[in-house]
């Protein structure tokens, strides 16, 4: 095949301006997106990624943890329809995974993978559930993880991957500083060869897309650099993907919401002080600006 000349596109806020709702709408024109995540000690992981995907305007968000965290979730998070899946240990466990594809049935969109882990049978249980649907997907954190070795499942699939440089290098094998030194050749050639859409998260995030363009992101600040901050992105992807649109414009509205409600939290928190939470709640204040 032909060479694909490499674009790039520095994402400024005219290329990514929202449109107000339609009046005349109701809550199942907005999506229903299922997110699966969380374990005992990373329950935040879980709430933060579901409670991201209904600030970005999901109309239904449910949320898949395993079943002994279902409680403190619930009370947590009011919006969203809480589930419990089959654990061993506070991890999910293998048994999940009919569960898990009868709640993919009723999604429009899926992510997978904040604060799962990587023990016992979460890889192989998160490759099958890769394996056997063709919903769109993001995938960070542990089932980034779960793929290291076995990228070859995603391939051509409706995927969103959202690796930082630490989650990329475990992927490719590359050390992290080969990344940060050539991170547009990396992620584009990872695309060229996975086909699936790229965002390759740093102090400047990039995103990679199936027709060789290459997205630089213009929002965000220091002060991200806090945990919880992925798990908010994961969530604000997914709702996007559910609100119907597609993997690439999904990806780099994601990314530059993401940063700019950051920038909100930044103006009110200050770098030090921000959290994942502050960050996650000023996402509306985000959205909502210009319309
Ligand atoms: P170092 O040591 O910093 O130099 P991991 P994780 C390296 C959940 N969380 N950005 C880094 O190198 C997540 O959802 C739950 C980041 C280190 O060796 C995951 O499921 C929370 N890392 C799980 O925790 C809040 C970089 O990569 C390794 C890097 C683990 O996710 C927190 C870190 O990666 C968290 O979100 C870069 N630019 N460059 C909760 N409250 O429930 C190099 N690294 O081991 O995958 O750890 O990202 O924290
Ligand atoms: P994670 O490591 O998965 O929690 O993801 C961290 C998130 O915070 C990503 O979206 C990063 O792009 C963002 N982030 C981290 N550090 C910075 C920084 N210095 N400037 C802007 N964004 C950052
Ligand atoms: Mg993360």
């Amino acid at each position: 095949a032909a060479e694909v000349r490499p674009s790039y596109h520095y994402v400024v806020s005219q290329d990514v301006a929202l449109k107000s709702r339609n009046p005349d709408t109701h809550k199942g024109d907005y999506g229903k997106v299922l997110i699966v995540a969380g374990s005992r000690s990373m329950t935040g992981a879980a709430f933060m990624a579901a409670k991201s995907a209904v600030k970005t305007g999901s109309g239904l968000v449910r949320l898949a943890v395993p079943l002994s965290i279902q409680p403190v979730i619930q009370s947590a998070l009011y919006e969203a329809i809480i589930y419990g899946l089959n654990e061993e240990g506070g991890v999910i466990s293998y048994k999940s995974l009919s569960q898990i594809f009868e709640l993919i049935e009723q999604s429009d969109a899926v992510a997978i993978g904040p604060g799962l882990t990587h023990e016992g049978e979460v890889s192989k249980l998160i490759e099958d559930v890769i394996r056997n649907t063709e919903k769109p997907l993001v995938l960070d954190a542990d089932a980034l993880n779960a793929l290291v070795g076995r990228l070859e499942v995603v391939k051509g699939k409706r995927v969103i991957l959202t690796p930082h440089y630490g989650e990329m290098a475990r992927l490719t094998g590359l050390k992290v500083e080969d990344i940060k030194n050539n991170i547009f050749e990396v992620a584009r050639s990872f695309v060229r060869r996975y086909e699936v859409t790229l965002v390759l998260k740093g102090a400047r995030t990039v995103i990679a897309t199936r027709d060789g363009s290459i997205y630089i992101n213009s929002t965000g600040n220091a002060g991200m650099a806090t945990g919880g901050s992925g798990d908010v992105l994961t969530g604000m992807i997914v709702s996007l993907l559910g609100q119907g649109f597609e993997e690439e414009k999904a990806a780099v509205y994601g990314v530059f919401y993401h940063g700019k409600a950051g920038d909100v939290a930044k103006k009110s928190k200050g770098e030090y002080g921000m959290t994942a939470v502050d960050i996650l709640e000023s996402i509306p204040e985000a959205l909502s600006e210009g319309l």
